[in-house]
């Protein structure tokens, strides 16, 4: 899954997409480059940032999803916590919903997924993006995630969105230290084991940074290097900024598995 922030205000690419067209661009590219999914999101969710209004939020996305729905087979994924902007991108040709609130923030958001047939895309994180980083505290940071996770998939499953199209995700650096993400990768499998599709993202965020330190190069690297981690650990799909490298470390990690099943020819 390719990432498409359309916020001036990313952390993560510097505002460099703002424009529509840009974005558009930016989003195709990453298909030819690989994503097999474009997520397109509108407000920043980094430590302390700020909730975005609503209809900014849609008058950002809206014209992003619309066309590369309209360009590409891929799936279009909508990043966001308000049901009103996903039953907006829905109709603009979305097919799946990624919420980082895990179906929490909005009460309206299970029906919108539900009513639409959409996948969803259930995040782990605890508060708001404003708050969260004093909410990182845990006994048992896995199994608190794990249980967590598997009560929304089932409020998700209560509002009628099919088990089929429930996808969960731990929410790395979401009200989580460098070393509660890293218990969360060593002990990966134990998520996957709730038989749900398990996804990952890890590219550049700041854990990853201050373990290998501030070249891009690296921080590049390494996230990729988590990808295929991921996988190997059973994960589906990893979100991404470099989908050339995180393609090339997933392939050689599902290489791997499926060598160890004799499916590797
Ligand atoms: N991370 C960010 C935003 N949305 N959604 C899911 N499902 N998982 C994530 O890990 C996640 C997300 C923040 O990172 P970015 O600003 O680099 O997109």
């Amino acid at each position: 899954m390719g990432i498409l922030n359309v916020t001036p205000d990313s952390f993560s690419d510097g505002g460099r997409y703002l424009v529509g067209d840009r974005a558009i661009a930016h989003g195709l590219e990453m298909i030819r480059a690989g994503a097999d999914i474009v997520d397109v999101g509108g407000e920043s969710t980094r430590p302390g940032a700020r909730e975005v209004p609503e209809e900014q939020e849609m008058a950002r996305v809206l014209p992003v999803v619309e066309a590369l729905s309209r360009s590409t087979d891929r799936p279009i994924s909508i990043d966001t916590r308000k049901a009103a902007v996903a039953r907006e991108a829905l109709g603009a040709g979305a097919r799946i919903v990624n919420d980082v609130s895990g179906l929490a923030f909005d009460p309206a958001m299970a029906g919108v997924v539900a009513r639409a047939g959409a996948a969803v895309v259930i995040m782990h994180m605890r508060g708001t993006p404003e708050v969260m980083s004093r909410l990182a505290r845990y006994h048992d940071v896995v199994e608190e995630v794990r249980q967590w996770l598997r009560a929304r998939a089932l409020v998700a499953e209560r509002a009628g969105v099919r088990q089929s199209r429930i996808i969960l995700d731990p929410g790395l650096g979401f009200a989580k230290t460098a070393t509660h993400n890293l218990r969360i990768l060593a002990a990966l499998p134990r998520i996957c084991a709730l038989g749900y599709p398990v996804m990952v993202g890890a590219s550049r965020k700041s854990f990853i940074r201050r373990i290998v330190g501030d070249d891009p190069g690296a921080i590049g690297y390494a996230s990729a290097a988590v990808d295929a981690l991921a996988v190997a650990a059973g994960a589906s799909i990893v979100r991404v900024h470099e989908p050339v490298a995180a393609r090339a470390a997933v392939r050689m990690a599902a290489a791997m598995a499926a060598s160890v099943k004799g499916k590797f020819r």
